[in-house]
Parts: structure tokens; sequence; C-alpha cells
């Protein structure tokens, strides 16, 4: 489903008049917006296929409708979301969840709603039903030589259908570990898992990355083999100059500075990603910004902080990507309002007076930092976001066009009320 030019002109227009106020008004206040919004253009976050159905918890799913049947359908979801915001120009697939069965035709579709292929994800945390050996104690770590095997064969698969649809990263992101003490060795899992992505990373195409992901608990509670960043950078560090830690803000435990971490892995040139999403207790993978968006602030804070000082570009240098799930909301809203969340952090982080941060940094003056960063914080750059959106031709309001439109009551009918997407 798409909408037509006019109908996203017909919605901007209703809306011109208010926005260009704003915007003026900002344009006033601020010196560099022109800047801020060529640098907002150009950000992409890639949407991953398993969030465009429901998401279930283990007490339960409550499938919402109109959820894609196929990966051709999420494809077609995505295009919609880019088109609405004109930020969420690529997906990243997860195997086997969305296999592109027929690489060309999917690679084609793609390109018609104009998405690129981000990270390929693999899953050795679940038993397909085809599967021989089982995942239950483990899949790199495993003290069976065999289920280490067919780990690492699953990874090879996975990087061979990245390669056919475009991609050029992998992140592995393990569910190893443990429930209880004593039912793992720590430095055996450890090394099996490191002799596991050896061999992962020995057939990485040489212009791709490879993205360990640390998860501190869930599913296993007693200890997880990539359980945190320092395990993650080991990991990478030891695997060579393709391999980068990611992180997923959901994956740590409870009030971690996560924004000093990425500033020390940038500083590294270790960090490879991001999975955005927010939580108020754990891997909650609820919509980004949604509990603790000044955390969200203060990360894209030291991103951009980090990235200038190694040049790096801030569109293209790290992988962008959304992993959230959604029990209680329509997935095509919850995107839009994640993807919103980002840009608008961003575009704050922007904002920051860096030469003065420094210097007050330097002089101790701890009010002053304060007042820098919470100035930028406290600025609503909504019109900044609408503004690159509206240059780029998307929607000035894209829930409002998605609502107003009857996107979803489309959907239902094009593919029934009790569809289920593929994902956890
Ligand atoms: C994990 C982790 C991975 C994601 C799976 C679905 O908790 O966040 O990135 O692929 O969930
Ligand atoms: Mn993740
Ligand atoms: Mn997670």
């Amino acid at each position: 489903m798409r909408l037509t030019r006019e109908q996203i002109g017909e919605h901007n227009d209703s809306l011109r008049k208010f926005h260009l106020q704003k915007l003026d008004a900002l344009n006033e206040m601020l010196s560099n917006t022109p800047a801020v919004i060529d640098q907002l253009k150009a950000f992409q976050v890639a949407i991953p296929s398993w969030a465009l159905g429901t998401g279930g918890t283990r007490f339960g799913r409550f499938p919402g409708g109109g959820e894609p049947r196929s990966l051709e359908e999420k494809i077609e979801d995505v295009g919609l979301l880019h088109q609405l915001n004109r930020s969420s120009g690529a997906i990243s697939l997860h195997i086997p969840w969305d296999i592109p069965r027929n690489a060309k035709a999917i690679r084609d579709l793609a390109a018609q709603h104009e998405l690129k292929f981000d990270a390929m994800n693999s899953n050795a945390f679940q038993d397909q039903a085809n599967q021989t050996l089982s995942y239950k104690f483990g899949s790199m770590q495993n003290v069976n030589k065999a289920i280490r095997q067919q780990a690492i064969d699953h990874n090879l698969e996975v990087i061979q259908y990245g390669k056919d649809l475009g991609s050029t990263s992998l992140t592995v992101w393990l569910s190893d570990g443990s429930c209880f003490p004593g039912q793992l060795n720590f430095r055996r899992s450890f090394q099996n898992t490191l002799e596991s992505l050896q061999l992962v990373y020995a057939a990485l195409p040489s212009d791709w990355k490879m993205f360990v992901e640390y998860k501190a608990f869930e599913p296993n509670f007693y200890s997880m083999t990539v359980g945190d960043w320092g395990q993650s950078l080991l990991y990478a560090q030891k695997l060579g100059p393709q391999a980068f830690t990611l992180v997923d803000l959901g994956h740590h435990l409870p009030n971690a500075n996560i924004e000093q971490i990425v500033s020390l892995l940038l500083m590294e040139s270790k960090l490879g990603g991001f999975h955005f999403n927010d939580s108020k207790y754990g891997d909650d993978d609820l919509t980004v910004g949604s509990i603790r968006p000044y955390q969200l602030f203060l990360i894209f804070n030291e991103l951009i902080d980090g990235m200038n000082e190694k040049g790096m570009n801030h569109a293209s240098d790290l992988g962008w990507m959304i992993d959230a799930s959604h029990n209680v909301k329509d997935p095509l809203e919850d995107l839009i309002q994640s993807v919103e969340a980002i840009m608008i952090a961003y575009a704050q982080a922007l904002l920051v007076d860096r030469d003065a941060l420094k210097s007050a940094q330097q002089e101790n003056d701890v009010t002053r930092c304060q007042e820098i960063l919470q100035n930028a914080f406290r600025t609503d750059v909504r019109p900044l976001v609408a503004e690159a959106r509206l240059t780029l031709g998307g929607a000035l309001e894209p829930i409002r066009i998605f609502r107003d439109r009857k996107v979803r009551e489309a959907l239902v009918s094009a593919r029934g009320s009790n569809t289920v997407a593929t994902g956890l």
C-alpha cells in the first residue's frame, strides 16, 4: 500500500502555513538550522523486519490485523513508512524469519521502494522445525562441537543471503549463557564462542562488518556469554578490524550509563551500530524515546562528539537500527514515533554548542555544562525534522496522514484481520 503524491501534497498543504510559522521562529533563534536540516535529510534508520507485526510476550500475543504475511509485504510496509518520513530507507532481515527466496525479486521490490538492506541478523537462539540439533544449552558456546558447527553454518548461510541482497553487515546476537551457577565453565564458553565467531568472521566479505551484540540477561538469567560491552569488546578486538560492538539500548543492567559506554567504544573505534528502543526495566523493547528521551539525547550527544572527533560520517559510518516490538500499538504508528524520536534526539544533539561545552568543562563550570546540554535538549526541534521530511517529499505529520487516509483499515481489508507476521 502506498499513498499518492497528491494525497501527501494535500496533507502538507493543509499544514504548511503553521509549520512555516514554527520554522521561522526557530530560524530566528538558531544560527545553523540549514546545516542541521541537511544532516537530518541524510540520516536514515533501518527498520527490522520483525517489528512490522505485533510482538508477543511469553503470556500471549494480540495481533492487530493487517500484519504483513510475507517478506514482500514487510518491504511494502517499510516502503510506506519511508514514503511518509523519508528517514526509514533500509530494512534489516532476520533469518530464518524472513528468508529472501528469490533475491533478485526481493532486491527489485526494495529498490522500487527506495530501500536498502541493512545488517543481516542470524538466529541461533531458537530451534527451527527442520533443525537436527538443539540450542537448548547454547549455540556457539555449546560443549558439543556439532552444535557449534550448526550455529556457524547458519551464520555462513545468513552472510550468503546478505551478499545476494547487497547487505554489508552481519549482526550476531547470542542468547548463550547459563541459568544456574556451576552450569558452565565461563572461560570454556568464551573460548568456544570466540572460536565459532572466528570461523564466521573468516567468511565475511572484505567490505562487511560484523556486529557483536551483547545483552545482560534473558533468556539466560545467571550468566550471558556476551553479557556486556566489555565482553563484546573483547570478542571484537580478538576477531579483528571488521568486528565491532553493537549497543542495544535495552540490553543493560538498570541505570547503566550507556552514553559513557558509547563514548569509550567510539574512542576505541569499536562501536559498530545501534539497536534503538526504550525501556523502564529490562529489554522492554518499547517505542524509542517513550520513557527516557533525555538519555537518548545524551547518547546522541556523545555519538556526535565522538564521531566528529574521528571525522566520521554521521549517516553512514555506524549502523542505525530500531529493535522494538509492539504489543499494544499499531506497529507502523509505533515505528513512525520511534524514528521521529531518533531524529529529534539527533537534531537536539546537533544544536549543542560544543566549543562552549568544552570551555565550560575546562573551567569546571558544572552549572554551565548542564545549561548548555539542557538548552539544546529543551529546544523544540520538531519543525526542523518536519522540514527535512517535507523537502524530501514526505509528510509533515506522518501519524496524522496515516490515520486520515485509513492506512491500517486498508491493510486489514487487503490482508485480513487474522494475519500474524513472523518474528518474536
Ligand atoms: C534480542 C536482540 C536481538 C534481536 C532479537 C529478536 O533480544 O535484541 O538484536 O534480534 O532480540
Ligand atoms: Mn537487539
Ligand atoms: Mn533485545
